[in-house]
């Protein structure tokens, strides 16, 4: 079996700060930067580890299996599609900064044998954290290569024994209007919800992320756990979620309730079918100057085309 990504196992307790200062100097030497400029662009607390960590920097946490350089940790938290805060990308991040992530639950419920309510202390020490490091592919042609850390969605959903009438497995996002002043806005059917059916949902691919860059992750990014399904368009990656039920029938979703023309419930990435208002053949990598061409599957067909075999792609979306 050959996997796409770089899995390093790591337990909590050894994401430190420096860890990720490592990997963040890691990029800057993999973009040809010198370390004064690694110290300068370095977010966070880390700065202070600067002088150590000559010993054993992890093997790489700069690449995607493409050879994809990750973006910046500056680039993965200050432009944001998170609309319970904003529609604006840059605006996300400041008003998000006092949103209350812990203490937190998340119920799993539904056609399962094994009912239970988890808090996220208690989903970080039943399932070991991976880094994952991914591309994401927003539906409107832009994209990031993010290191994630979190564990498979399949472990949790294999706890809880689903039945056999489970066929989708449908995500809810917390709804807390006055903290997040975005689901005031009438235009949209808040809670946020999203859905997989069962089988995508198993996929490996498919993680629950509780971390970014060695750290615990960011309000703006989803904190304290959110979805990520790599590759479907961006906007599968439900944030912030507090209720996943498995269940029978086919469950809605935000995007599709507010444009069902536009936005399907597979939304797999795929050049060939465009968007009804501009085309999917190419993105922009945010920090890059020049577009790429998008890659079918958002490059990860080796272990999700099966899941679609003798479906027609041109209209699944
Ligand atoms: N609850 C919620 N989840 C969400 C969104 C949102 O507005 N609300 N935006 C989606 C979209 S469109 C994208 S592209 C990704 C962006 O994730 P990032 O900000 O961590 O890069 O989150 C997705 N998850
Ligand atoms: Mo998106």
């Amino acid at each position: 079996m050959s996997h796409p990504f770089k899995s390093i196992p790591i337990r909590s307790s050894e994401i430190t700060p420096k860890d990720a200062y490592l990997s963040r100097r890691d990029f800057m030497k993999a973009a040809g930067l010198t370390a004064g400029a690694a110290l300068l662009t370095a977010c966070g607390p880390s700065v202070a580890n600067a002088s150590e960590g000559t010993e054993s920097a992890p093997t790489s946490s700069a690449t995607d299996e493409l050879g994809n350089i990750v973006n910046t940790f500056e680039e993965i938290t200050s432009y944001n599609n998170y609309y319970e805060f904003s529609t604006n990308k840059e605006a996300v991040a400041p008003l998000a900064k006092d949103f209350t992530t812990a203490p937190w639950t998340v119920e799993v419920g539904g056609l399962v044998h094994k009912p239970k309510t988890f808090g996220v202390e208690d989903l970080l020490s039943l399932f070991p954290q991976e880094e994952r490091i991914y591309r994401l592919r927003c539906v409107e042609a832009w994209s990031m290569v993010i290191p994630w850390s979190g564990f498979p969605l399949a472990s949790l959903l294999k706890m809880v024994e689903p039945t056999s009438n489970a066929k989708y497995v449908r995500f809810e996002t917390v709804y807390r209007p006055e903290e997040m002043k975005g689901q005031g806005s009438p235009f949209y059917p808040w809670p946020y919800q999203e859905g997989l059916r069962i089988d995508e949902a198993m996929n490996d691919l498919a993680i629950l992320a509780t971390g970014m860059y060695g750290e615990t992750m960011l309000a703006q990014n989803g904190a304290p756990i959110r979805l990520v399904v790599p590759w479907k368009y961006g906007f599968k990656s439900i944030k912030s979620i507090v209720k996943i039920e498995l269940v029978a029938e086919r469950p809605n979703t935000l995007w599709n309730s507010v444009s069902t023309s536009e936005y399907g419930f597979y939304s797999n990435v795929n050049p060939n079918v465009d968007h009804p208002r501009w085309s999917q053949a190419s993105e922009r990598r945010i920090g890059e100057l020049s577009r790429r061409p998008t890659l079918l599957f958002n490059g990860y067909g080796e272990q999700v085309a099966s899941l679609y075999e003798g479906m027609d792609l041109s209209l699944q979306f």
